[in-house]
């Protein structure tokens, strides 16, 4: 009822981090353009077959003075995979412990999401677009709850059995129809470009297999590269339509990766790509580093080694824009505090900080991947602590989504979002 309310913003207003003056309202009233790099890995940045690069252009785009790229940023999807990232991404609330939350409660519960905070607090437009159809992992019922003013599923791109492939639209046509639509927005808006081909199992019609395939042996693994070479010729081309259009110039462009492309079932062919000897526990929890990059002309960018993930990015955006995040029902914090705490938790209940690194029962010094035979008694306390707060947070929001608990909260100056106002059928002309 609506007294649990009260211990998730005891503990969100608790884990609130204060915004960095250097950064707060930076990028106020620009336009914000999240890029979905489906099952991108940081593993893949400045990765070569070879002598070749696999993704030139997002290199550039990592390395970008004008960029902050995350080197220890994780995922923290669980069975929900993208379904999750989004739920994190646009609500700064974690999926659940089982299955989508976008599937189980999307429709029905109550959510302040990125969208309607943006739409009230900036006068922004939104949008989430994806070539696929729109009912998978029940985006077009989620995203009215979230407050999307558009959503432009596979029905609103060109319909050709040759443009599809796996799970829809190949990504450079899905991107280049996309830029026509974008271009079309009202500004400032907030866009969600939800890329798809890079997606297990990796498959590539032969026009567009343009990169040597990995050696390793692992049917499952050998195509990752040539598929992320794709999606990253693909964001080339996003990116000469942004430029002509405009976008670029005006548009914070934020680019993050859902989740792991390779599981940890194997780490034989992981071990090899990397050029390490095994792949443990530790091993596989670095794994999980995906890709955050936040651009934006004038930014002062550079590589941040701030612990983080998904959960965070809200907030971060939010102080970026200008926007408090305080009275919001946020699980992460903003990664550019001074105040941001860096533990890390996977949606199992492991997580990674800083110092420690825990899998199951075992700890791993974090900078260094030994593993921590006998721990001291402080280690001890501060990992149970660690560990105590982990699983909090976790069973905390499990509680919102579950018990729909932001019916009974909403934050001042805030709208609830009436569902009934949207509708994803339309004609433009
Ligand atoms: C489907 C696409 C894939 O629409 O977003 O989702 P995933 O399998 O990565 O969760
Ligand atoms: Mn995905």
């Amino acid at each position: 009822d609506s007294s649990d309310m009260d211990e998730v913003l005891a503990y969100t207003q608790q884990n609130y981090a204060a915004p960095n003056p250097d950064y707060y309202g930076v990028a106020k009233g620009k336009n914000v353009i999240i890029i979905h790099l489906e099952s991108f890995q940081q593993f893949l940045f400045d990765y070569k077959v070879d002598g070749q690069e696999v993704t030139p252009t997002l290199n550039q785009f990592y390395h970008d003075s004008q960029t902050m790229s995350f080197d220890n940023f994780f995922h923290q999807v669980g069975q929900g995979k993208t379904a999750d990232a989004e739920m994190m991404l646009d609500n700064s609330l974690y999926g659940l412990s089982q299955g989508s939350a976008m599937v189980q409660v999307g429709t029905d519960n109550t959510y302040q999401a990125a969208p309607a905070i943006l739409a009230q607090q900036g006068g922004y437009t939104s949008a989430s677009f994806h070539g696929d159809v729109g009912s998978f992992w029940n985006r077009n019922n989620a995203y009215k709850s979230w407050g999307y003013d558009y959503f432009f599923d596979a029905q609103y791109y060109s319909e050709n059995e040759a443009y599809k492939l796996g799970y829809g639209l190949k990504d450079k046509i899905f991107l280049k129809e996309s830029a026509q639509y974008l271009e079309q927005l009202q500004q400032p808006f907030y866009a969600k470009l939800i890329t798809v081909t890079n997606h297990y199992p990796y498959p590539l019609d032969e026009a567009n297999a343009a990169f040597p395939k990995t050696t390793t042996g692992d049917s499952t693994v050998d195509g990752y590269v040539q598929t992320a070479h794709y999606l990253d010729q693909s964001i080339n081309e996003l990116m000469t339509y942004l430029k002509a259009s405009g976008l670029y110039d005006n548009s914070v462009i934020l680019m993050y990766g859902d989740h792991y492309g390779i599981s940890g079932n194997h780490g034989e062919a992981v071990s090899q790509l990397l050029g390490t000897e095994e792949y443990n526990d530790y091993d596989d929890a670095m794994f999980q580093k995906v890709p955050l990059m936040i651009h934006m002309p004038g930014l002062k960018g550079g590589i941040n080694h701030t612990f983080g993930g998904e959960i965070d990015v809200l907030p971060t955006l939010m102080h970026l824009l200008g926007m408090d995040n305080k009275e919001y029902v946020h699980f992460g914090s903003d990664l550019l505090s001074p105040e941001h705490q860096g533990l890390v938790a996977f949606r199992n209940g492991n997580f990674v900080a800083k110092d420690y690194t825990k899998v199951g029962s075992k700890v791993y010094d974090t900078a260094t991947g030994t593993l921590i035979e006998h721990l001291t008694e402080e280690q001890k306390a501060q990992i149970e602590k660690e560990k105590e707060q982990v699983e909090k947070e976790l069973s905390l929001s499990d509680q919102v989504q579950i018990s729909d608990l932001l019916r009974y909260y909403t934050p001042s100056g805030f709208t609830p979002v009436d569902k009934s106002q949207y509708n994803y059928t339309y004609r433009f002309g």
